[in-house]
This record gives C-alpha cells, structure tokens and sequence, in this order.
C-alpha cells in the first residue's frame, strides 16, 4: 500500500508512520510526481486541489484535524472517497485550556484589570462567582462535549447545544431552533465549537447576538464562519463607546442599549480567512482579543494512533466512521 502524507510536518508523518507500518510505503507531497502519484491513501490537512487532482487511485483520506470543511469544499476533492477525521486525539485538552483562559478572561475581570493598567487605574471589581456565570457551548461534538463538561465540573452551569437532541451528564443540554434561542438569552459567555457546514455559517448573526444579555462574551475558537463580523463589530460597539472597566451595576442580564455596544468583548481564534488581514477592525478593538488559530494544535503522538488505526482498518477491509459530507463533518 502506498501512503501519501501532506502536512506542514510531512517529514515527521512520515518517519512515524512508516516505523508504524514498515510494510507500507510512505512518501510526501513533496517526492517527485512518479514517486507520489498512485497513492492508496492520502493522510492530509488541508492538501492543495493539485495533489488531489493527481491522485485517481484514492481509496480513503485520513484528514489530519477535527475540521473537514478544508476539505469537503475543496473543488478538486474526488467524490465517493470515504473521509475520517481525528475525534479528539488530545486536542480537547489544550482547547479546554483555551476555552476555561477566556472564560476566565471574562468571569475575573483581566478584561478590564488590563485597560484600567493603562489608565494606572486601581479598582478592585466584584466577584461574580462561578455558580452564576452561565457559559453556553454550542456543538458537543467530541471536542465541544469534553469541553462544556471540563467547564460544569469546575461549577460553571453549562448549557450545550446541539443540531439533534442530546443528553450529557452535568450539561444543560437543548437542540434546534429555539433551543439556541433559549440557550443564548442565558449565557454571559457564549463559546463556538460547531463545525464548518452550510447551516452553521454565520449562525452567530445580528439576531443571535441580540438574544445574549447585555455585557455577555464571545469566545470563538471553532471557525470563523460561523461569525457575521459586521453583525459582531457592531455588537461590540465603537471601540471607545464603552471602556472594558465599566461594570455592570447588576449581575442580572439587562436589556441593549442599541448602539452603545452590548457584547463585553471577544475572543477569537479561527477567521474566514486566516491569517486575519490587516484591515479586519477586529485586530484593532481594545475588546477583542485575537489568537492566531492556536487554541487546539494537533499533537502528532494523540492523532498518530488514530491515523494507524484507520489505515490498518482500511487495509484489512473493515468499516471504519466516516464523514458525512452531506452532513459537512
Ligand atoms: C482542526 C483545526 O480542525 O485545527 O483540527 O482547525
């Protein structure tokens, strides 16, 4: 069998996975066309139209990440090829880490302890504890799920949110239409991990950032398209129309105040079109807080062992899960 690995880290792949497979014959995108060009399978993220349009013998795609959407939209993509993407394979940890930082970036105030620094400001603000600091996660995929559970567990109420019902243990689960509706009026933060589909693009519009109580946050480490920029520049508000220290009287949500600005502030990870471009006002919001697509690296020791697993799977015959790309994951 033959593998054809693209990545940034290709080399590495594919010293791994050859020790991993010493029978197979491993190659990278970067190996001469008539070395690369019969591959069985591909072990890719986000591999070039030009790759796959070369390869007419694909019997599976390994997609090095959680995300397909790379993937499934890419024009040269040969249909009918069976797709599995990674579940997990240790990128909740890290997203975990990234989620409960800006959450707590929000619930401890750093926000506005940071602004008031530049104003040599010293006012201590009061605590909301945890208990009343209602965080929504929308999608409980494997990655979305650890997290909301990782966050109720250290007393935060979690309310989850999903396309179809589902139940997990220490969330507050709804589905659908108006149960988004009914998770948004109730949250002070609001944290994306839904995938990447047609019916998740711009989900958080003008109408969804309206039903958040006021001062509520944004926390986006999922994808960018899922975000209507204008809709969240204009949630935010002129960057000077309200200061990050300015607290709220009340714990309780309280109605908008229109153009003031009703969202505290952001943080965001993935982008429609990364890196970021210059002229995204986004980079320049004092409460916006931009990451550049970091929030859950995939380690190569994690993925690895589902990658070897597939492609023995695919090897021997046996069914492997596989993408649904009608679905879009
Ligand atoms: C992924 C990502 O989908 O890193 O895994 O964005």
């Amino acid at each position: 069998m033959q593998i054809l690995i693209h990545s940034a880290d290709a080399e590495q792949w594919q010293t791994a996975i050859a020790k991993a497979l010493p029978a197979a014959e491993v190659v990278t995108s970067s190996a001469p066309l008539q070395a690369r060009q019969r591959a069985d399978y591909l072990v890719a993220w986000q591999p070039p139209g030009w790759l796959l349009e070369e390869q007419t013998g694909l019997k599976g795609i390994m997609n090095l990440g959680a995300g397909v959407d790379a993937l499934l939209t890419n024009p040269s993509l040969p249909p009918g090829v069976p797709i599995v993407k990674l579940r997990d394979a240790g990128m909740a940890g890290p997203m975990i880490d990234y989620v409960r930082y800006a959450v707590l970036h929000f619930q401890r105030d750093f926000d506005r302890y940071a602004h008031q620094q530049g104003r040599l400001q010293w006012q201590p603000q009061p605590l909301v504890p945890k208990a009343e600091w209602s965080i929504g996660v929308l999608g409980l995929g494997a990655i979305g799920a650890r997290v909301a559970q990782a966050l109720a567990t250290e007393g935060f109420p979690v309310h989850g949110w999903s396309r179809s019902p589902k139940a997990l243990e220490g969330l507050i689960c709804h589905h659908g239409k108006a149960g988004l509706k009914s998770l948004l009026g109730q949250v002070r933060s609001l944290v994306t991990l839904l995938p990447n589909t047609p019916e998740t693009r711009g989900i958080i519009d003008a109408e969804a950032l309206a039903a958040l109580p006021e001062g509520a946050s944004l926390i986006n480490p999922g994808r960018g398209s899922l975000i209507d920029e204008a809709a969240l520049l204009e949630a935010l508000g002129p960057a000077e129309a309200r200061n990050a220290d300015s607290h709220a009287s009340s714990h309780e949500a309280r109605p908008a105040t229109g153009h003031q600005g009703r969202l505290r502030g952001a943080v965001l990870d993935a982008f429609p079109h990364e890196p970021l471009p210059a002229e995204s006002s986004l980079w320049r919001h004092p409460r916006v807080l931009i990451t550049p697509h970091i929030a859950a690296p995939t380690p190569r020791d994690g993925a690895l062992e589902q990658v070897i697993a597939t492609l023995k799977a695919w090897q021997a015959g046996e069914p492997v899960p596989s993408v649904d790309p009608a679905a879009g994951y």
